[in-house]
């Protein structure tokens, strides 16, 4: 168990690292510098974001839509079937899968679906949201409502052979305990199942050649979560932000934490403030570590962010966070500088 001693030492460490020069403040309704058209570029959570970021450079590569992009991206990963995303996720404690997804343009549109059942491609639905309806989050029942009214086919109610594994094993204890930095583990909680594919949700973030931004996250939330939780990966600020006049931001980990300081739209305000992605991602992380005290130590959070020059940044509270950048066709996984050394 850390100190707290041991604890106030390290986060001082982390502090330290922290003093990062500013970029000077923007003046009012000044703009960050031109947005980087022509170099496409896509950065997206943890190892599944290879895979994620070679689906969206099929629409970035040739000139498309960032918006296009960070939908195609994230569906790879909801089709995957893996242990937190999408239909193939760990279920809630009453043993449903829910799922929750949010998507923003480059243009201050955003769409959201919470709680979502039976449904392959929440992401998909949350677009829709975005597009056809005068609304921004659509939650449960009503979302899926919504999603069959527009076509998207309800599929069965059952668990994945590995999920129902996870979730017998994890009825023995009816504990929550979620495991941190799980999407790399090769562990799928609380059981042995799970492998090299194993991941949480994914966030990504486009800049296309014309220089719009984009992100998207999607998720199963944390595996055997109560009934009716919700995370920061459908909330707007929290778990994703896109400001076209600055950049934009992601988060992973406990959502919880996230939410309590708006993760997404505090990186991307302190970008506006003349932060880099990368100082504004650590400063983010920084502020979770002094809120949460001895007990950040117990939790994982993780953002990345691109500025609309084309600058990326990624910054974890604790080791372990990997992400996927691509600047071609072929992805690079990093991983994350971290703040508890
Ligand atoms: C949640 N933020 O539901 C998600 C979980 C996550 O990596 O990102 N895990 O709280």
């Amino acid at each position: 168990m850390p100190t707290r001693r041991k604890f106030l030492h390290s986060s001082a460490a982390g502090l330290a690292g922290l003093a990062v020069t500013p970029l000077a403040p923007l003046a009012a309704g000044a703009r960050p510098g031109p947005p980087a058209a022509g170099r496409p570029l896509v950065i997206s959570t943890w190892d599944a974001g290879l895979n994620a970021n070679r689906g969206a450079w099929k629409i970035l590569g040739p000139g498309g839509y960032a918006l296009d992009a960070v939908e195609a991206g994230v569906m790879v990963t909801e089709a995957e079937q893996s242990c937190c995303v999408g239909l193939g996720a760990n279920p809630d404690r009453d043993g449903i899968v829910t799922l929750d997804a949010c998507i923003m343009d480059d243009k201050y549109g955003c769409g959201s679906v919470a709680a979502l059942e039976r449904i392959k491609h929440p992401i998909s639905v949350a677009r829709r949201v975005m597009e056809r309806t005068p609304h921004v989050l659509l939650v449960g029942p009503g979302a899926q409502q919504f999603a069959v009214a527009q076509g998207f086919s309800l599929e069965e109610q059952k668990l994945s052979p590995d999920a129902e594994k996870a979730y017998r094993e994890w009825l023995k204890t009816s504990q929550y305990r979620p495991v941190i930095n799980v999407e790399n583990s090769g562990a799928r909680p609380p059981g042995p199942a799970g492998g090299a594919s194993n991941h949480d949700t994914i966030a990504m973030l486009a800049l296309d050649a014309q220089g719009r931004l984009s992100g998207s996250c999607t998720t199963s939330g944390m595996g055997f979560k109560m009934r009716g939780r919700v995370g920061d990966s459908p909330i707007i600020g929290a778990g994703l932000f896109v400001d076209p006049e600055v950049g934009a931001a992601a988060a992973t980990g406990q959502g919880e934490d996230v939410i309590r300081m708006a993760g997404a739209h505090t990186v991307v305000e302190l970008m506006r403030q003349g932060r880099s992605p990368q100082a504004a991602c650590q400063e983010a992380v920084a502020r979770v570590a002094k809120i949460k005290g001895p007990q950040a130590r117990d939790i994982q959070v993780a953002f990345i962010a691109v500025s609309r020059r084309g600058q990326v940044g990624a910054y974890a509270l604790q080791k372990g966070f990997s992400y996927a950048l691509s600047t071609s066709d072929a992805p690079r996984l990093i991983s994350s500088e971290y703040f508890l050394k």
